[in-house]
């Protein structure tokens, strides 16, 4: 668990697969279609293949290639953004061994005045470690927090969903308000920082939330706690959470579920933080 797989990992490369396709913004190129050819970094951990010497240790880079080519030929797209970000999601889906991927497509016949020899777009793509606290005070507090797990669950971005214990604690914050239920829950996702804030919103709003008061009560409350060792800082989003290490709920849970998990900046593990805390 934990890390980054591209920086560091084993990788099968597949380079140059030419095919013909429909991709384009202009209607000959929808209509005629035109020459394509692309290039996949397959992230995956070939040390077990590597001494077991079988197929089924591996993922098999004919049948990726075939899923790629038969995709990318099947469903034209305006953009080749639009094209290269659908195919690597769905080959991601189809191969469940990869751990990530990166797919650069080539249209060296593209509309462009001036001499050229090709234009690529390339995206990369894997699967990320990510711990989210779950936090209910107000209403059937346990179903809000099973619908949002079972949403998870259901999600194909999703994978390997665990959840911890669910608690319940006394409001932290100032706020006079009703206990919480909370617990952390460990998921596997292909979605970035930014489209998992996104969707973890979109749940807190089919919960019926609403943001009255900060800190106060809420149908649903879901935190990114950690995702994979990033640290980032922005204006919509702080990981890892700032305030985790302050918060017996959420380290409660996290040393249940991921005891030897550690703080990317602090290094400490959840108990060494409730350690500090007492
Ligand atoms: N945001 C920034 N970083 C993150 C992140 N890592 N995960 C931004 C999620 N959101 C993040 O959050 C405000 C904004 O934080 C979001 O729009 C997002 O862009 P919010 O959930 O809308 O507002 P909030 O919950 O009122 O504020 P905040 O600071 O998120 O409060 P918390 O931290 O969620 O704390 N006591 C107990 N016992 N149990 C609880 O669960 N929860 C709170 C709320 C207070 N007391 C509690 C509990
Ligand atoms: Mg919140």
């Amino acid at each position: 668990m934990m890390g980054q797989y591209i920086d560091q990992q084993d990788f099968i490369l597949i380079k140059n697969v030419e095919f013909f396709g429909y991709h384009g913004v202009y209607d000959y190129e929808r209509g005629e279609g035109q020459r394509f050819l692309f290039s996949a970094k397959l992230f995956l951990d070939i040390e077990k293949p590597g001494e077991t010497d079988e197929l089924e240790d591996t993922v098999d880079y004919g049948a990726v290639t075939s899923f790629l080519s038969a995709y990318l030929k099947d469903h034209p797209f305006k953009l080749l953004e639009a094209a290269v970000a659908r195919a690597m999601e769905e080959a991601m889906l189809a191969f469940p061994m990869l751990d990530g991927m990166e797919l650069t497509l080539q249209k060296p016949e593209a509309p462009i005045d001036e001499p050229f020899e090709t234009v690529s777009v390339t995206r990369q793509i894997s699967w990320h470690d990510v711990y989210i606290g779950l936090g209910s005070n107000m209403g059937d507090k346990s179903a809000y927090l099973s619908e949002a797990v079972s949403a998870m669950k259901e999600n194909i971005l999703c994978r390997d969903v665990a959840v911890s214990k669910l608690l319940t604690t006394k409001p932290y914050g100032g706020v006079e308000q009703d206990d919480f239920l909370n617990g952390v829950l460990y998921m596997r996702t292909l979605m970035s920082p930014k489209r998992l804030l996104a969707y973890l919103q979109s749940l807190e709003e089919e919960a019926g939330r609403e943001r009255k008061e900060h800190w106060g009560p809420r149908t649903l409350d879901l935190d990114i706690l950690y995702y994979d060792d990033a640290v980032m800082d922005g204006e919509k989003l702080t990981i890892p959470h700032p305030d985790l290490q302050n918060r017996l709920f959420v380290l409660e849970p996290l040393d249940e579920i991921a005891p030897h998990l550690r703080h990317p900046l602090t290094h400490k593990t959840a108990r060494q933080m409730m350690d500090d805390l007492r």
